[in-house]
């Protein structure tokens, strides 16, 4: 499938960004062009994570974009990040959830929460992909209340002893090392890194996904996994640990969502021109264009609300609830104009000629994850109150 894709700049946004965001875009958007579209529908098909990228994600600087150089990272801005994430993500939503993972859930706690020797030891690793990691928080009966969890540990003097589960983790299968949150035996939560070859840990995988089959997904089983001391982050406990984890990697996905919908509308546009129904393309006819010039719309809504979220976080002024709001807007912004431009295409639409079909049901994944639609709503509407509708 031949990758055309031009991207939307309705409002002229580009006049915003500095010469390195526009590089920054640049190399990604050419990287994606050349090592993702390629390979990345067959990928989807067979529901394999495309190991063969994981090199090239690590010299573009997706891997910790915003993580100081002294440790591997790409030492960017927090707008060159979300700009990385839109364009990974308008090649496909799976690839964008492991950069996101490593970056955000990964490389992110272990520089913010761990110690010197840690980050010496993790993040240099991490960031060229040659060590892969995952962040395990959910579990088979605590998702939207992480705060609930019952994998544990206790102290053994020399070591920690960790059992419990974790379920729906993005790259587990083939994770080398896991951000692991776990309460202590006062029921205080606190991040463990657990290493692929520790006895009793199994990264099983979970099949029959029909979303974000171009991503790894699976468990986390621990059972008497002996983890040394050294292995704890020190930094910070509590739930507003992996919480605060939680933001960066939903504002990565604020931008993503925009690359989807972007790819979707571009797709949707060109086929409109070329597809002759009634002796006129069918771009010609009123409800077409009501729903390209909608998606045009709200594509640009979306990118302003980006662009000043990575604002306020370049400035660290973003609170968690203005990162809900642009997660939850854009994610909801994207599927439907999956769904609107899956319908420009007609039949085609369902094929996997075209990403629609694809992006579409990816989104579904992204809709839920990272805290779903109807809980970042929630955090808005805590934050607008003053009062909690969670319990
Ligand atoms: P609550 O009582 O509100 O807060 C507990 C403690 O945490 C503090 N806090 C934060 N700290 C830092 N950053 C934040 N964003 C924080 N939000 C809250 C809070 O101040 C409090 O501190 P303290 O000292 O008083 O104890 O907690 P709650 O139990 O009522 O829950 C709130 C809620 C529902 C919003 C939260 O649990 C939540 O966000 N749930 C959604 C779970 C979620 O998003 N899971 C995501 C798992 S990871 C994932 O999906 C990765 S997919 C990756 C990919 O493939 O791309
Ligand atoms: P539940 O919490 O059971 O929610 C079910 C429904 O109830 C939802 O519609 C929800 O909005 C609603 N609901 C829940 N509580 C309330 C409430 N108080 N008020 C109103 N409605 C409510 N997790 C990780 O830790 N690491 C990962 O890497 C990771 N990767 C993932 C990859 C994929 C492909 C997917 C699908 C999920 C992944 N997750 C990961 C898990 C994800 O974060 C959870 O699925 C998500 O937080 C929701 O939890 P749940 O699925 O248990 O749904």
């Amino acid at each position: 499938m031949q990758d055309l894709f031009q991207s939307p700049d309705y409002y002229q946004l580009d006049d915003l960004l500095t010469e390195e965001h526009k590089v920054v875009r640049t190399a990604t958007r050419d990287w994606v062009k050349k090592e993702v579209s390629p390979i990345i529908e067959d990928a989807a098909q067979k529901a394999e994570f495309p190991k063969s990228i994981i090199k090239g994600l690590g010299e573009i600087g997706a891997f910790g974009p915003y993580i100081p150089v002294e440790y591997g990272g790409a030492g960017l801005d927090q707008i060159s990040y979300g700009l990385i994430m839109q364009e990974i993500e308008r090649g496909d939503s799976g690839v964008r959830s492991t950069a996101s993972v490593q970056s955000s859930l990964v490389m992110y706690p272990i520089w913010k929460y761990g110690n010197e020797a840690q980050r010496k030891k993790y993040l240099p690793k991490l960031a060229t992909g040659e060590w892969m990691g995952s962040f395990g928080l959910t579990e088979p009966d605590h998702g939207s209340n992480p705060g609930g969890m019952t994998t544990n540990f206790k102290d053994k003097g020399d070591y920690y002893l960790l059992n419990g589960a974790k379920l729906w983790i993005s790259n587990a299968p083939f994770c080398d090392v896991a951000v692991v949150w776990a309460k202590n035996e006062e029921g205080r939560i606190h991040g463990l890194l657990v290493e692929r070859g520790m006895e009793g840990f199994t990264t099983p995988e979970t099949h029959n996904k029909w979303s974000l089959r171009a991503s790894a997904t699976g468990e986390l089983i621990f059972q008497d996994v002996k983890i040394p001391k050294e292995n704890l982050l020190p930094g910070k406990n509590g739930l507003g640990a992996p919480l605060g984890c939680l933001d960066s990697a939903r504002y990565g996905i604020a931008w993503g969502a925009i690359g989807a919908a972007m790819d979707c509308y571009d797709t949707a546009l060109r086929y409109a021109k070329e597809r002759i129904q009634f002796g006129k393309p069918i771009a010609a006819y009123q409800l077409q264009q009501k729903k390209l010039a909608e998606m045009i719309t709200e594509i640009t809504k979306a990118q302003l609300l980006a662009y000043r979220l990575g604002q306020l976080k370049n400035e660290n002024r973003a609170t968690t609830a203005q990162i809900s709001m642009a997660k939850r807007n854009n994610v909801d912004m994207a599927i439907k104009i999956a769904r609107e431009a899956r319908q420009v295409l007609g039949a085609m639409g369902i094929t996997g000629e075209y990403s629609i079909m694809r992006h579409m049901m990816n989104l579904e994944s992204v809709i839920t994850y990272e805290g779903t639609h109807d809980i970042h709503l929630l955090i808005t509407g805590m934050d607008i109150t003053g009062i909690s509708a969670f319990k």
